[in-house]
């Protein structure tokens, strides 16, 4: 918003037209969030850590984790902070993709604090109850999925496939149930992988700068006629936001990376999930979030199917701890390993994901 106060000034310095360009604003966006997070970070830390915030671990886990015990969560909060910081300076407040936007950060980091809050309070890892978070999460993405398709009108409604340039159903009103799942799968399914050092932020970041490209491309209509993509006037906005989440998300690793000293906690996870899906559904590329994200798609069906497996067969498992990351660590493969394996899994997804845009 900030951007607008200087670009007013235009007509007295001309090289201040500069400020008007979601590329340019898109760029200091994510630097802004990156140094505002490493600004912020230690101190906030600190405040975790005197205000004892500390991560309970669970006792069934692997033992490797027993020493992380203490550890600040919540550290999503700040994450949150350096993404408005950044929002406030480059993003248009006045266009309704951005507040949206801002509105899923916020509810779902809501929710999320909501749980840290309690698991710390209590001192145990059940914060809310699973099904208190659920209802709640449906109620924001509710509210998220209509205000959408009346910002964006007709067009909402209808999906395009990637690879299928003519494969566009419109699923009317049953558009409201399927976002409803996209952001709030999206939120959960970040929050399951959400379980070593590094493991979520990265790929969170990656999607996040897909979208960016993704949202600059909708948003412009030469390119969008050129892609055969769905031309989403004002959508190029959302890229300042990815952008900040980009930033965030790397000022944040630079505290989270292995050994972390501070967890993003659910409110980190719930709401860079749910902002994930949002901006999927505003830039009218829901199909392409399963591809970007297919890390988080693994380690979901992994947990969907271990605890299918597990019930069927009354204990039996497929994995030897799910989500799959917990798989892989049971088997002797050392955590920086893992995580940095799946960093590379997660860019190889990301680019099969924007390679659509070009085979259609
Ligand atoms: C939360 N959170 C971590 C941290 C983070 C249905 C079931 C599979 C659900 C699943 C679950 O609850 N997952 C969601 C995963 C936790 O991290 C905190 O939670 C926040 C995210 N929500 O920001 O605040 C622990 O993860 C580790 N961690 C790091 N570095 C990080 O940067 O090391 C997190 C962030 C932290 C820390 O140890 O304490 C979590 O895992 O709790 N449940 C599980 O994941 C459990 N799986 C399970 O029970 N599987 C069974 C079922 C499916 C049959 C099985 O396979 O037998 C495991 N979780 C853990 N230990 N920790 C069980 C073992």
């Amino acid at each position: 918003m900030l951007w607008k106060l200087v670009y007013s000034l235009k007509s007295y310095f001309s090289p201040l037209n500069v400020f008007h360009y979601v590329t340019f604003r898109t760029a200091y966006s994510m630097l802004t969030a990156l140094f505002v997070s490493l600004l912020i970070g230690p101190w906030f830390i600190e405040k975790l850590k005197k205000l004892k915030v500390g991560q309970v671990i669970r006792k069934e886990g692997p033992e490797t984790h027993y020493s992380k015990a203490g550890t600040p969560t919540m550290g999503g909060l700040f994450i949150i902070a350096s993404i408005l910081v950044a929002l406030f300076i480059w993003g248009d407040l006045s266009n309704t993709y951005v507040l949206i936007c801002i509105f899923s950060l916020l509810s779902f980091g809501f929710v999320g604090f909501l749980d840290d809050y309690l698991k710390i309070k209590r001192k145990d890892s059940k914060g809310i109850g699973a099904k208190r978070k659920f209802l709640l999460q449906v109620l924001f993405a509710f509210v998220i999925a209509v205000a959408l398709v009346k910002a964006m009108g007709f067009k909402a409604t209808v999906l395009q496939f990637p690879f299928f340039k003519s494969l566009t159903p419109d699923l009317g009103w049953f558009y409201i149930p399927f976002a409803v799942f996209v952001i709030v799968g999206c939120s959960n399914a970040v929050n399951l992988t959400d379980g070593l050092d590094g493991l979520a932020i990265v790929p969170v970041s990656m999607c996040a700068g897909a979208y960016a490209l993704i949202a600059y491309l909708a948003g412009h209509s030469k390119f969008a006629k050129y892609l055969h993509i769905f031309y989403v006037p004002g959508a190029g906005e959302v890229a300042v936001v990815a952008a900040a989440v980009v930033g965030a998300g790397l000022g944040f690793l630079w505290f989270n990376a292995h050994p972390a000293e501070v967890f993003m906690g659910d409110t980190g996870s719930l709401s860079l999930g749910a902002l994930l899906g949002t901006m999927a559904l505003a830039t009218k590329h829901e199909l392409l979030l399963p591809i970007f994200g297919g890390i988080f798609v693994i380690e979901t069906l992994s947990v969907i199917l271990q605890v299918a497996y597990f019930k069927a067969t009354g204990g039996k498992r497929i994995f030897k701890m799910a989500p799959f990351h917990h798989h892989v660590e049971k088997q002797g493969v050392p955590e920086p390993k893992i995580i940095v394996r799946f960093w590379i899994v997660s860019l190889i997804f990301v680019l099969i994901g924007l390679s659509t845009l070009k085979v259609r």
